[in-house]
């Protein structure tokens, strides 16, 4: 499998592989595959880990020269072509006197996190660790002139957290030689010389000053060669035989895939391995003090159920200010999730993905021998119908309290009598016991069969962009902005799951005042013609949920995302709740 180069969005999933070849051009001991495949099932059984984005950006955050700066806020020095020059002066005033180590690995610690990933360096090219190699780095450069991440490392492992470096391999906007700065650099760059004289020492700091490294979370890989990225592969394994990498390595070369930044797979993927999803809290990475759209801890909750019955670990951003402090906002999101897992983790770490195929948004199943935990994510009513289930259901109980849940057969799956009100505001767990260790599934349910009539609620597709809203009680996303190069969008990341012709419906709401704009649903990659293609007219629904069709969109297994969004601002307010994509006959 290819990787697409992250660029946009980083649509590409990764093939997990273990087997790496040895590098060649190195005089290092080969790998030791065994330690990587124990590592890889340490990590997979974590499922929930905490992003840090720290860097000199936490300064600007989001504003240059009194004027606002749309986007990630850990990109400002690319988006407003910051001179090196002028960008390294932020240096000379970072001093982030509120950071603790033992506050943030707690935080991680109280949120139920089981491992923590931070910037060592990233694409602005400044070391947040102490280093030989540039003088650019925290110890050498700030007023602060100590290493936070040696305090971070032992207070994460005091804590028995898990402790991973993020580190921008390629991008670099500080160096000639690195990539991505051609505002202050000629175009021609010399990738090996950048390597050397900064990528390889450095990775042997981060290797060897912090401890044990569960991971190194590489990030944008663009123009390394396979040989460049095979001698970085290397040398990680070579100092740390047990230290994973991950798939934004490049050229295939990762223990363990990314999706795309706050992509989830439509449904269930195991097939090519291990996966993780980098997602933010709020719509940067880097700290942005005018970003509030902050995700609630019913959608992260739900998002985290999501995500590990497809198969996937869930990596959450925070992005700490330049003086040191976590978001007071982040942390209270964090916090609830982390009493909800106090009392469900049970049916998060350590578990098995989903042995059924993703219908609606209703539940969410995960597995441990035995087992089933539904995790309820919008409540149903007085009964909830898990259909194709055939396995013998012993007992059911909500994990919250205990109390038994009646179960009944109901066509070919089972019937739970639910209370009239959720047991769990975000996310109710009911356990049921089957018969057997591993459930059976009827045919056309397993995880490895899409349905023929598939609904892709809003909730499971990523809403892109700072306006976007979600609502709980009509289910649909609203805020469809159209900007003239960009637009505010719903987009599914199939990740395989689809391939052929669809017809497709979509189900929105809109007051008859804002009906008549134009929408268009596009199946694509990045740097490829579409895949398919439909457009359609909002039409006046009376503020009523409608379902109209809208076309044939083909779709293929590469095909990256589909994409909702608006041509024009007529319709922004429409509420969309679903697409549906039916697999056409012909
Ligand atoms: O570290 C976080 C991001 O900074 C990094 N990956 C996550 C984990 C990342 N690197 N590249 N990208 C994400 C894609 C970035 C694209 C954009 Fe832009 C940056 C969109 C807006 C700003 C580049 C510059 C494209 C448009 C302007």
């Amino acid at each position: 499998m290819k990787y697409i180069a992250s660029g946009v969005i980083c649509a590409a999933l990764i093939l997990a592989s273990c087997s790496q070849p040895n590098s060649t051009s190195t005089a290092r001991q080969p790998e030791d595959p065994q330690k990587t495949a124990e590592a890889l099932k340490h990590f997979d059984q974590n499922k929930f880990g905490m992003f840090i984005h720290w860097g000199l950006y936490a300064i600007p955050a989001g504003e240059w020269k009194g004027k606002y700066v749309r986007g990630i806020g850990e990109w400002i020095m690319f988006r407003e072509k910051i001179p090196v020059a002028e960008y390294s002066k932020l240096a000379g005033e970072f001093n982030p006197v509120k950071f603790s180590g033992a506050e943030w690995s707690q935080l991680a610690k109280d949120a139920g996190m089981k491992y923590l990933v931070i910037t060592s360096k990233h694409h602005d090219g400044f070391a947040m660790f102490a280093s030989k190699a540039s003088k650019y780095n925290i110890v050498d450069a700030t007023p602060y002139a100590k290493d936070p991440m040696k305090e971070l490392s032992a207070a994460c492992a005091e804590r028995g957290l898990d402790f991973g470096f993020y580190y921008s391999q390629d991008q670099d906007w500080h160096e000639a030689n690195g990539r991505g700065n051609n505002w202050d650099f000629p175009e021609k760059r010399d990738a090996q010389v950048y390597l050397e004289g900064k990528v390889f020492p450095q990775i042997r700091e981060i290797l060897t000053q912090y401890g044990k490294l569960s991971l190194i979370w590489f990030d944008t890989p663009g123009l390394l060669s396979d040989q460049q990225t095979a001698d970085l592969r290397a040398m990680v394994k070579s100092l740390q035989p047990s230290c994973l990498i991950n798939s934004r390595i490049g050229h295939d070369r990762g223990d363990y895939a990314q999706t795309g930044d706050n992509a989830i797979p439509i449904q269930v993927y195991t097939k090519d391995g291990k996966w993780e999803v980098p997602a933010t809290l709020n719509d940067t990475w880097g700290y942005k003090k005018n970003d509030q759209h902050w995700k609630d801890p019913r959608d992260l909750i739900g998002k985290l159920a999501d995500i590990v019955s497809k198969g996937g670990n869930y990596l959450l951003n925070v992005g700490p200010t330049a003086e040191g402090v976590i978001p007071p906002a982040s942390q209270d999101i964090l916090r609830t999730i982390g009493k909800w897992l106090d009392v469900n983790g049970e049916s998060i770490y350590g578990t098995n993905p989903s042995p059924m195929n993703i219908r609606d948004i209703t539940w969410r199943v995960t597995t441990k021998p035995g087992k089933l935990y539904f995790h309820i994510l919008n409540w149903p009513g007085a009964r909830m119908r898990v259909d194709g289930l055939e396995s013998e259901v012993k007992r059911a109980y909500w994990l919250t309290g205990g109390a038994a849940v009646p179960i009944k057969k109901a066509g070919n799956g089972i019937e739970f009598t639910l209370p009239a009100k959720a047991v769990d505001p975000y996310d109710s767990v009911l356990v049921a016991e089957i018969d057997g260790d591993a459930p059976k599934i009827a045919a056309g349910y397993g995880a490895d069969e899409v349905p023929a009539k598939l609904d892709l609620y809003a909730w499971v597709g990523h809403l892109r962009g700072e306006e976007i809203r979600y609502d709980w009680a009509t289910q649909s996303a609203s805020g469809f902005k159209k900007f003239e190069n960009a637009s505010n969008a719903l987009v599914y990341f199939p990740y395989k799951a689809l391939d052929g012709d669809y017809d497709v419906e979509v189900t929105y709401s809109c007051a008859n005042d804002a009906a008549g704009g134009k929408f268009q649903i596009v199946a694509g990659r990045r740097g490829a013609n579409p895949d398919g293609r439909v457009e359609g007219t909002i039409e006046k629904t009376g503020n009523q949920f409608v379902t109209r069709k809208a076309g044939r969109l083909t779709v293929r297994p590469q095909t990256g995302q589909i994409i909702f969004d608006l041509l024009d601002d007529k319709s922004a307010a429409v509420k969309i709740r679903k697409i549906t994509l039916s697999r056409a006959s012909s």
